[in-house]
Order: C-alpha cells, then structure tokens, then sequence
C-alpha cells in the first residue's frame, strides 16, 4: 500500500474505540466492490487485528442504510448465539467496532464512509470449493442464518440495493447496454449476448412465484459467495458468514442460488477454461444437504421446489450483470484484466448449461431429503 494510503489509514482507524496502537495494515483484495483492509494493533502488547472498510458509495447509494441493517443483523445474530448459548460469539457474528460518539461508521474529510469490523481469527475463505465438505458448510451457514433472522424484531429491512436479484431488470439492463454499445465492445460478445438474451422465456419464473404468493419474501443474505464463508483453520466447520451490506428482503433462492454458483463448479468464477467449468452433482449433494437440513423448519414446499433453479436462475442473473457491465466499461464490477467481465460471464454461462442439463437430477435429490 503507499505511504499516503497508510498514514490516511492511520487516521481513519483513530475514529474508532479501538484501544492500543495501529502497527500496520495491508489491503485485502478480496471482493469486487469494497476496499478492505486488515490493520494490526498493540493492545497492550498483545496484538489485535481489526477490519477496517471503505464503503463503495457508487454501489451502495445509502451507506447509512447499510449501517443501519448491519447493526439489526449483527445485534439479532449476536444476542440469539449467546442465549442459545454458543461460545466465541464474536467468531460465530462479525461485531461491527464503532466510533467513539457510538457511531457504526465513520465519514472522512473526503466523503468517503469508513466502517471497522472486528477481525475473525483462525478462519479462512476459500475462492473455490476443494471438498464436498465445504460445500455443505456452505450449505449450513447460510441456512442457519436465514434461520437465526427469521424472527428478527423490528420493521422490514432497507433495501440496500433496490430490485439487486430482479432478473427481468438485469434482463432489461442488458438490453439496454448492447443498445448502447457504449466502448464498442459487442462485436467480441455477439455469441454471448444471443445466448443470454436467448433465455428469456424462463428468467420471470420467481418473480412470478414472488407475485403470486407462491413463495414468501424473507431476510436473506444476497451474497452467498463462498469465499463469505469463514472455515475453521482446524475443523473446517463454518464459523461465520460475512459481507452482510445486501442482507434484505429477498427470496431464499437467491441464497440457495449463488451458493450453486459458487459452491458445485471446481473453477473460480473467470475460469478462462470453459471444458473445467460444470456443476458437480456430489457438490450439490452436500451443499443441498447442509442447507436444507439447516433451514428445515422453515422452507415451504413451494420453496423447496425451486432449489435446483433457483441454482440456474441466480447464476444466469450473475452471468447477464458481468456481460453487462463489461459492454458498459466496467464500471461496476472491479476487474484485474481486459475482458474480465466478459470472461466471467462466460463461465457463469457455461455453468448455467451445464446446471440445466443436470437440473431434474438436482431437484430429485433435494426432494428426497
Ligand atoms: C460482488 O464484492 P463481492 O465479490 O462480495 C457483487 C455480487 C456478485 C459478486 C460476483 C454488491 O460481490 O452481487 O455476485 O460480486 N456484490 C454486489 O462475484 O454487487
Ligand atoms: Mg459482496
């Protein structure tokens, strides 16, 4: 990180009730969107590692908003794990570290919206999936989440990002940016822009599940990315889910779905190997398994009934932002390479055949659970 970047850090981390002294911190590259960094402190000499986070205002227009949610969801989660009576509470729920006027977050000079974390130690995320293990922690993190909010008090969320899984609106936003065609970029995505537009007959089918009653709304998480799981270095047990800034009202599917996005295919998402991408039934398995039996006291039949989409239908939505924004300039998405997007894009499209040709088979399986 350069120097102006640490001494601005220095700052920033001096607004929170953090005791002791900042010694260093690195920048976290994970994620699109935010900028993380890990900062270690001199408690006392005892060193203490907290997160400190710059909110992408451009992706979330009301960081007070997320703030506001967090702070429900953190408390909720935290006062539920200890009266269930779990240790390490501040493992199992990220504990958001305030300011010393009792703030969540803290503005700096520039604008920008900072917010600190308390540091999970001895856990790790992983990008891809290694075992089937990990892909029914997965499973059960996220299932016992949703389970955990269910009974949240209080008004319905914020949503922190309007309509963020409505895939006729991603649908629509695609068209739009090949119209533009802003950097003349969909001369090198024709193949993949009839593919996506291509699907349209079946993109509607929540929304119209969502309409009709057939499915309820709920709080869920939004961004069942795996690498938002936290491991055990030493069980390999999940410990905690993080990334909680589109925790919101929205469909259990759209969970469920990026799990299977993230979870079944042995790639990372911008695989440039289409032949490695493909969703692996024994993945599924376990992460259906792990989260079914988490959420079992609340999913409806008609919830249950969509699992294997909901896996097609979140990955597709993925899939159409990626190759939207890489027509628009990646504007939205933080790349590390040209054709980023596109390539990412790619890969969630090959998965989404892939998911397709094997969907009857999934939703076999989650039946019979
Ligand atoms: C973004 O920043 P990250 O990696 O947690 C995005 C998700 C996408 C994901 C794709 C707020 O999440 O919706 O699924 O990239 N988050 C937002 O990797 O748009
Ligand atoms: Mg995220």
């Amino acid at each position: 990180m350069p120097l102006y970047r640490e001494q601005h850090l220095q700052e920033i981390s001096q607004q929170f009730r953090i005791y002791g002294q900042i010694l260093h911190a690195e920048p976290c590259k994970i994620g699109h969107i935010n900028e993380t960094y890990t900062a270690t402190y001199d408690q006392g000499g005892v060193l203490v590692r907290y997160i400190h986070q710059k909110v992408n205002q451009t992706v979330f227009r009301n960081p007070e908003q997320v703030m506001e949610n967090v702070m429900r969801v953190t408390t909720h989660l935290q006062r539920k794990l200890k009266e269930q009576g779990t240790g390490q509470a501040t493992r199992r729920a990220i504990t958001v570290v305030p300011t010393h006027d009792g703030k969540p977050f803290f503005c700096d000079g520039d604008g920008e919206f900072w917010r600190t974390f308390v540091f999970v130690e001895r856990v790790q995320s992983f990008e891809a999936v290694q075992t089937p293990h990990q892909a029914f922690e997965a499973g059960r993190a996220f299932g016992e989440f949703q389970a955990l909010l269910a009974d949240l008090p209080g008004g319905r969320l914020h949503e922190t990002i309007p309509d963020f899984h409505h895939t006729r609106k991603r649908f629509e936003a695609l068209q739009r940016a090949v119209a533009a065609d802003h950097c003349n970029r969909a001369k090198f995505a024709e193949k993949d822009i009839a593919f996506a537009l291509a699907q349209e007959p079946w993109i509607d089918t929540l929304l119209n599940a969502l309409a009709s009653g057939e499915v309820p709304e709920r709080i869920t998480h939004n961004d069942t990315k795996f690498n938002n799981v936290m491991l055990d270095w030493e069980t390999g047990h999940a410990m905690c889910v993080v990334d909680l800034d589109t925790v919101m009202p929205g469909l259990i599917h759209y969970d469920f779905g990026d799990m299977v996005r993230t979870t079944t295919s042995p790639t990372l998402e911008d695989e440039l190997d289409l032949n490695q991408v493909r969703m692996q039934m024994p993945m599924f398995e376990s992460l259906a398994r792990g989260y079914v039996t988490a959420a079992n006291g609340f999913l409806t039949p008609a919830e249950r009934k969509y699992l294997a989409f909901a896996g097609r239908l979140v990955t597709f939505t993925i899939g159409i932002r990626f190759l939207a924004d890489y027509l628009a300039g990646d504007t939205y998405f933080r790349v590390h390479r040209p054709d980023h997007n596109l390539d990412r894009s790619r890969t969630q499209f090959k998965l989404v055949e892939s998911i397709r040709e094997q969907e009857e088979a999934m939703q076999k399986f989650v039946d019979q659970i």
